[in-house]
């Protein structure tokens, strides 16, 4: 089969003092960091989005990437993107993808005709897999653009397009399984609203929690045995969408009682759209005991808008990582780059340059994490911290045993409570974690 990049090769691991523009400086896939390979702790996956169909098209203007793969009919172009994905995987050591139905497979004239080009694309996906060892990372429904689509899906006002969501996502979780993809990803696409005037938001809620038991029921009915993902977005396209954080979920799931059927996906780039930093988004939903999978990228300062950059930014890659060791590292989940090169960033190797960048940026924000945590200092400062509670009073109200008399006797007694453990140390932990990475 020919090439889609002769012009690249593999791209090889250099080490740091390398200026060779197409390797990696810091991904070393075999090296050991926190007991386990750094491809095993990171598991990088491709977004067939972003790499296979976006061309930078924008509001102002049209794509500026050729991301037709030299062909014109849609089927033909559907199986010549799979050749070309494969190829980008190999030559970068990706070993994951993720898709939306729609990335994958177009839709043609009828629902019947979509659904069995679509069977056509994932049958042929199961057979590179196979010859190749690449796996499926997630799989979702793209469920907002089509204009179908243009009031929500699972949350909109037609019961006819409620029911054509659930037949399409039915059709994603069969492909999905088919694949023997570890994860099926939520997203809320259109979930949500413009307006208050035009909506009934409490049953919009209530027939999203609907959609959700019934498409998750489903997958497992066939044999799914992976985790679901909500991914928490706060706004756009909507003005406010249903999943807006990780804590907005989690308040969400237990109203329905969905808690133990649905983990996170959480995007950096979602997260500071919610006003979080990305380390706050899965530090709640890792303390939630429902940290899943992420969506590697980052958004810009300066913008208010989900701008999906690949991630370069070290300091929230260790943050970042410091979540996922502390989780305990990834199960089914891993790290899709849900991350687009800029619109002027159009050529081949373009694509290359980018995943290099977010590649070696978390392969750093891994070294960087596993040295904070071994450093000690920052743990040790926070366990100090609450030493308090570990004995005397404080373990008293922990296992329930001071009463609110007691508590009051306790304090009569003392007279008067002022700093008593000391100062935050805001700066000097900044410092440290300063020390730490750029001692590497
Ligand atoms: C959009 C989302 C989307 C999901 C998958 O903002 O990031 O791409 O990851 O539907
Ligand atoms: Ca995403
Ligand atoms: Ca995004």
């Amino acid at each position: 089969m020919s090439e889609f990049f002769p012009q690249i090769g593999k791209i090889p691991f250099e080490g740091k003092d390398s200026k060779t523009p197409l390797a990696f400086k810091y991904y070393d896939p075999d090296k050991v960091v926190a007991g386990k390979t750094m491809k095993e702790q990171l598991k990088f996956a491709l977004s067939w989005w972003h790499t296979m169909g976006g061309d930078g098209t924008d509001m102002f203007g049209c794509g500026t990437a050729d991301k037709t793969w030299g062909q014109t009919d849609p089927a033909a172009r559907a199986i010549a993107k799979v050749d070309a994905a494969f190829e980008i995987m190999d030559k970068l050591s990706i070993d994951y993808y993720c898709f939306h139905d729609r990335d994958l497979s177009p839709e043609y004239g009828s629902f019947a005709e979509t659904a069995a080009e679509l069977d056509k694309v994932v049958d042929y996906l199961a057979e590179k897999q196979k010859a190749t060892g690449k796996k499926l990372l997630w799989g979702t429904a793209k469920l907002f653009d089509h204009p179908r689509f243009m009031h929500g899906a699972g949350t909109s006002p037609s019961a006819d397009v409620w029911a054509y969501s659930a037949a399409q996502v039915k059709k994603a979780i069969d492909a999905t399984v088919k694949l023997g993809g570890t994860g099926y990803v939520y997203w809320g696409g259109r979930e949500g609203y413009e307006t208050l005037l035009n909506t009934n938001l409490g049953l919009e809620q209530d027939n999203l929690a609907r959609f959700l038991r019934m498409t998750i029921d489903y997958g497992r009915s066939i044999g799914f045995t992976g985790d679901y993902y909500i991914e928490p977005k706060p706004k756009e396209p909507t003005k406010h969408q249903y999943d807006f954080d990780v804590a907005t979920v989690i308040g969400f799931l237990r109203k329905y009682g969905l808690d133990k059927d649905i983990k996170m996906n959480i995007e950096a780039n979602h997260a500071t759209l919610a006003g979080h930093t990305f380390q706050h988004e899965l530090r709640v939903a890792r303390e939630n005991g429902l940290f899943g999978s992420i969506d590697a990228n980052q958004g810009d300062v300066l913008l208010g808008w989900d701008t999906d950059q690949f991630p370069t930014n070290i300091y929230d890659a260790a943050f970042c990582m410091y979540e996922v060791l502390k989780a305990g590292g990834f199960t089914n989940g891993g790290l899709n780059f849900d991350a687009k090169a800029r619109r002027g960033s159009f050529t081949a190797e373009d694509i290359f340059y980018s995943y290099i960048a977010g590649i070696d940026t978390f392969a750093l924000g891994l070294l960087a994490a596993d040295k904070i945590i071994t450093d000690g200092r920052i743990d040790k400062f926070v366990d100090d911290r609450y030493a308090s509670w570990k004995s005397g009073i404080g373990a008293d109200i922990i296992s329930g045993k001071a009463t609110i008399q007691d508590l009051e006797k306790y304090i009569m007694d003392k007279g008067e409570v002022v700093d008593s453990i000391g100062s935050g140390r805001q700066e000097y932990l900044e410092a440290v974690v300063n020390n730490v990475l750029f001692s590497l």
